[in-house]
């Protein structure tokens, strides 16, 4: 008979049968989800080949893109941008990071993914302007599949639709998106908000009553921090910070839901995981200020962490 700890190995290795990329992700997150979080045994050497599958799909999904049109991946995440022409994407794209892109003021600008940095909370996230999806890009029409490819190796989208135009445009793109079996977390920016009203929004929110739907201007702050902050949340990460020395680390480490002591170890140093016995904590998971715990305690965002050598 074989263990439960093997039967649910097997079990998992079933679910990620002909899946990869972000449906594979997708299933060993919630399979870790389902572990018990035991700090040592066949339950923790479990998890830890959860863990494990989730980085080398990660890195499987950086090769596969490289082969087809080419984004080298940065950051800790990629969020496409997607939508019809001039529905805004370059100028959004601008307007989120620092960068200087050329925008054209006719469809078609650019025919080539844009990727550029985007910092959120504190760490870098990738964004990427897809363009030209047009009707029938599934089969290959202006390149598409190609773009989709793209699409595919993605972490989530943000689709973009002029809050005053018609919706009919961003359903035709996302038809072509469901059709290539791309299912990735996704949200609406309504672009140009500064050029449309109430009730243009209104319709909007009823023509796609099954996505959040967030306004933004390239004009508003407010509203690209908004929008930078709902992105985010598609993520399914999460920030600690490192304390060192009685300093807490200023940069964010981004980690994925369900991380462990154990999994904020190793991002330091692959022998720290070993070697360590566990760590202090200090916010939201610790039960109170500098708790000491094991290596199997999950962190939660905003946690401060020392690891114990
Ligand atoms: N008023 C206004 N115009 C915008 C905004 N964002 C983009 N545009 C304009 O919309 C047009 C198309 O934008 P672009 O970024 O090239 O769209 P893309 O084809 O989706 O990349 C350009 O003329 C932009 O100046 C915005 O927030 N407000
Ligand atoms: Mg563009």
């Amino acid at each position: 008979m074989p263990m439960p700890h093997q039967v649910q190995q097997q079990l998992i290795k079933r679910r990620l049968v002909g899946k990869e990329g972000s449906e594979r992700l997708r299933e060993l997150r919630s399979a870790l989800a389902q572990l018990p979080n035991y700090k040592n045994g066949p339950y923790a050497d479990l998890r830890k080949w959860v863990m494990a599958e989730i980085e080398a799909t990660r890195a499987r999904a950086r090769v596969v893109q490289r082969d087809s049109l080419s984004v080298r991946r940065e950051g800790v995440a990629q969020i496409a941008l997607v939508g019809p022409p001039n529905a805004g994407k370059s100028s959004l794209l601008q307007a989120l990071s620092e960068i200087q892109i050329k925008i054209g003021d006719y469809a078609f600008t650019t025919l080539r993914p844009v990727p550029a940095l985007v910092r959120v909370r504190g760490v870098l996230v990738q964004f990427v302007e897809i363009p030209g999806l047009v009707e029938g890009a599934v089969e290959d029409r202006g390149g598409g599949r190609a773009l989709l490819g793209v699409l595919r190796g993605a972490d989530a989208i943000v689709y973009c639709q002029d809050a005053a135009g018609s919706p009919t445009d961003l359903s035709i793109v996302r038809k072509e998106v469901a059709a290539a079996g791309i299912d990735l977390p996704a949200i609406i920016a309504a672009t140009k908000m500064d050029d449309a009203d109430e009730p243009a929004l209104g319709r909007l929110a009823a023509a796609f009553d099954d996505i959040e739907i967030v306004p933004v201007s390239i004009l508003d702050d407010t509203s690209l921090n908004r929008l930078r902050e709902a992105a985010w949340r598609l993520l399914d990460l999460m920030c600690v910070y490192l304390r060192r020395g009685g300093l807490v680390d200023e940069k964010p480490l981004a980690l994925p839901a369900g991380a462990t002591v154990s999994d904020v170890a190793r991002h330091i140093h692959k022998e720290l995981a070993s070697s360590s016995r566990g760590g202090r904590i200090w916010g939201p998971s610790a039960r109170f200020e500098g708790q000491l715990v094991g290596l199997a305690h999950e962190v939660r965002d905003g946690d401060v962490i020392e690891i114990i050598a």
